[in-house]
Formats: structure tokens, C-alpha cells, sequence
């Protein structure tokens, strides 16, 4: 028998690496949430590590149904898990409603937490179908959850919703730098909504560098933004600072767009293992 090309078991293969925590919806598809950040860290050579905000009935074809979970029962997963192992970035992404909002600002308000970053992945509407988000909770989402970020993830639609004002490519710059101004965190804004070839704007202390790129056509798109703000988590545990974890965790979904699977009849997974 031909020896395989790794070895099947590698002892001690995650002595040493980051730990990194993701706080998600579960998407039974595997393509977004708690399944697709776990396989983006893994990926990424840290230890992914997760607890559930909510469940979804979920193929490619759209989210039919969401399912919060019981924040009292979240808390007790999360501080049971703390007191054994330590993550040093933490990736936010749905959140459900405003109960588990108030569960996950005090977690994160605990003195412990002051040296974790925070990646907020601001999924405030999925693309398809169900609401991930009571939009009842928005302001506090702004005013309590946001400041405690290190980096936030928004689309376009969902920084419209953040900052109270449209935004186009022609006004981003400007914008970023206006709404980024007194904000403890930096914001990689994701252009994949404007028309044609969409430009990223990374925002980062009064200063906003773009990201202009080529619009790969393919319908499979499905859990683009978690594996992006998954792969910015993973390169910040790595050590690298926030333009070089964008741009990196960039190259890495352009590659996972580009030679995506084609699974499922909908909008499908991307390629997890895209090598760049
Ligand atoms: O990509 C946004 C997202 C996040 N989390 C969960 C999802 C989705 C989109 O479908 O299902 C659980």
C-alpha cells in the first residue's frame, strides 16, 4: 500500500497554536457560520473553537427558518469553556435577537476579555431569506456591541444600516473617514453590493486604503463574509496586524470564490482549502 502524502495523525500538531473563538449561527450546508468558520480556522492553522448563537433550517438554495438559542444556556457554555481554554481573537457573527446581544456584550465586558480582539462580522440580514438579526436590537448592536470591536466586517447594505446614510463607491472614502473618526475600531467594508467591479475599503485610524478587485461570475458565493471576517480572526491570532490580515484573508476567499466546489443547486459553498 502506497504511504498516504501526510501523516493521518499528527501528534501534537496543535501545540502552540492560537486559539481562536467563534460566536455564530450553525448552517447545516457547512457553507456559512459556526461550520464555515471552523473549517477557515482550521485552514488557517489556529484551533477553532465555537458555541452557537442560533440554528438554521439552511441549504444553498436560502435560510428557511431561524432558531435563537437560549442565551442563558449560551453564557453557561461560554464560561464553562473559558475556565479550561483561552482564545486570544474572538469572531462574532449572527447574533439572533437582542436577548443573546445582551448575553454576548456581557461576556465581552468582563475584565478577562480586555487583551481579546474582536472580529464583528455585522450579519444584520442574510442575503437569502430569513432574518438573522431582530432589528429591534440595532441600536444597542451599534452603541454596546461595536465599540468593543477590533475590527468590524460590514457590507454595504448592513454599513448603511450602521452608519444612517447611503453608501456608493464614489462617497466611501469620505464616509469611512467621517463615521471612523472617534470609533475604537477599524472597518473592512465589503464592496461585493456595488455595481460591476467592487471595490473593499479598509478604514483604520483616520486613514482608508481600497481594495479594488475583478467580480468573479459565479452564483457560488455562500458564506463568503463569514470565511473573510474568519480569516481576518485567524491571521490576527497569527500575529499579523490588520491591513496585513485583511489583505491576506482577501487573497484567501478570492482563491475560495474562484475554485469553489460548485455543491449544492443555490448559491453554494466556497473551496475551504484554497491554497494562495
Ligand atoms: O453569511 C451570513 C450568515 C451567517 N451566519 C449564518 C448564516 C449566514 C448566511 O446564510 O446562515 C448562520
Amino acid at each position: 500500500m502506497a504511504e498516504p502524502h501526510f501523516p493521518l495523525h499528527t501528534p501534537g500538531a496543535a501545540a502552540g497554536q492560537p486559539l481562536v473563538l467563534s460566536f455564530s449561527g450553525s448552517d447545516p450546508s457547512g457553507g456559512a457560520g459556526l461550520e464555515a468558520d471552523l473549517k477557515t480556522f482550521q485552514h488557517h492553522g489556529v484551533f477553532g473553537m465555537a458555541v452557537p448563537t442560533l440554528l438554521t433550517v439552511q441549504n444553498t438554495t436560502g435560510v428557511r427558518r431561524v432558531k435563537t438559542l437560549e442565551p442563558d444556556f449560551f453564557e453557561e457554555q461560554v464560561e464553562f469553556l473559558l475556565e479550561d481554554m483561552f482564545p486570544s481573537v474572538i469572531k462574532i457573527g449572527a447574533i439572533g435577537d437582542k436577548r443573546m446581544l445582551q448575553a454576548l456584550i456581557r461576556i465581552l465586558s468582563q475584565k478577562r476579555m480586555d487583551g481579546v480582539k474582536v472580529v464583528v462580522d455585522t450579519v444584520l440580514n442574510s442575503t437569502s431569506g430569513a432574518s438573522l438579526f431582530d432589528m429591534r436590537g440595532l441600536a444597542d448592536f451599534i452603541d454596546r456591541l461595536l465599540p468593543r470591536a477590533f475590527i468590524i466586517t460590514p457590507n454595504v447594505l448592513e454599513f448603511d444600516l450602521i452608519s444612517g446614510k447611503p453608501t456608493t463607491e464614489a462617497n466611501a472614502a469620505a464616509h469611512l473617514l467621517a463615521f471612523g473618526r472617534d470609533k475604537p475600531y477599524a472597518i473592512l467594508l465589503k464592496g461585493g453590493h456595488f455595481p460591476g467591479d467592487p471595490t473593499d475599503f479598509l478604514y483604520n485610524r483616520q486613514t482608508v486604503r481600497n481594495f479594488p478587485s475583478q467580480r468573479i461570475d459565479t452564483p457560488h458565493t455562500h458564506g463568503t463574509g463569514c470565511a473573510l471576517a474568519s480569516a481576518v480572526a485567524a491571521n490576527l491570532a497569527l500575529g499579523m496586524e490588520v491591513t496585513d490580515a485583511v489583505i491576506k484573508a482577501r487573497a484567501y476567499v478570492r482563491e475560495a470564490i474562484r475554485t469553489n466546489p460548485g455543491l449544492g443547486s443555490g448559491r453554494g459553498p466556497l473551496n475551504f482549502n484554497a491554497v494562495v
